[in-house]
């Protein structure tokens, strides 16, 4: 759910990085702090394990320029992706505006992210909300593994109809992260002029 701060002249919204463990979510939102402007992010917090796990999530707070004269803040936050930080998880979706669900392409990683798909779609059910009436894209992360599955191998599993955006991506080196960002922001700014 978008805030509005009349006095600050400041929209915020929600975008949360979804999927299953290991996909590459963190990463999306390291390579974003990376590569982005300093005067147009924030301090990125990650709330991690040792071994570099998310045990909460991470967030990174982003100015993508103005609309009608108010400055648009998108808050981007990574899920654990580990099964037993369902908690965490529903927790961190409370008020999400959009989701990018960062699909991983290692074939032994196929059911995970369904399964995570499915936990997600849960999740929302919680607050009401279904992905259907969500700003909601797909990245198809780790299309540098030799033994990466086909891109409509996965699509299959995560979105039959086709009809959700998709992007492949290996977010370690930065290709496909800017896109799938800029898909869902555009949405979620067109779902909020719509409103208006
Ligand atoms: N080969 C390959 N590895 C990647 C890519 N993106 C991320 N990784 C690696 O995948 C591992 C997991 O990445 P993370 O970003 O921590 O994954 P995560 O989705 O945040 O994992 P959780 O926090 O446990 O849910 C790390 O070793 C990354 O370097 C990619 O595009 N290709
Ligand atoms: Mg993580």
């Amino acid at each position: 759910m978008s805030t509005i701060n009349f006095a600050a002249r400041e929209i915020n919204f929600k975008v949360v990085y979804y999927g299953p463990g290991l996909s590459g979510k963190t990463t999306n939102l390291k390579q974003i702090h990376t590569h982005v402007p300093g005067e147009s992010k924030g301090e990125m917090v990650s709330l991690q394990t040792e071994d570099e796990r998310t045990l909460f999530f991470d967030f990174l707070p982003l100015d993508l320029g103005k609309v009608n004269g108010f400055k648009t803040r998108f808050h981007l936050y990574t899920v654990p992706g580990q099964v037993f930080y369902n908690a965490s998880r529903r927790l961190i979706l409370r008020g999400v505006d959009g989701v990018v669900f960062v699909a991983d392409s290692a074939p032994n990683r196929l059911r995970a992210n369904a399964e995570s798909l499915r936990n997600l779609r849960e999740n929302l059910a919680e607050y009401d909300l279904s992905l259907g009436e969500l700003p909601y894209v797909i990245q198809v992360n780790k299309r540098d593994l030799p033994d990466a599955l086909p891109l409509d191998m996965v699509r299959a599993v995560l979105d039959p109809a086709g009809r959700v955006p998709l992007f492949e991506a290996v977010a370690q080196s930065y290709q496909g992260v800017v896109e799938p960002l800029k898909a869902v922001s555009k949405l979620v700014l067109e779902k909020l002029s719509q409103k208006a």
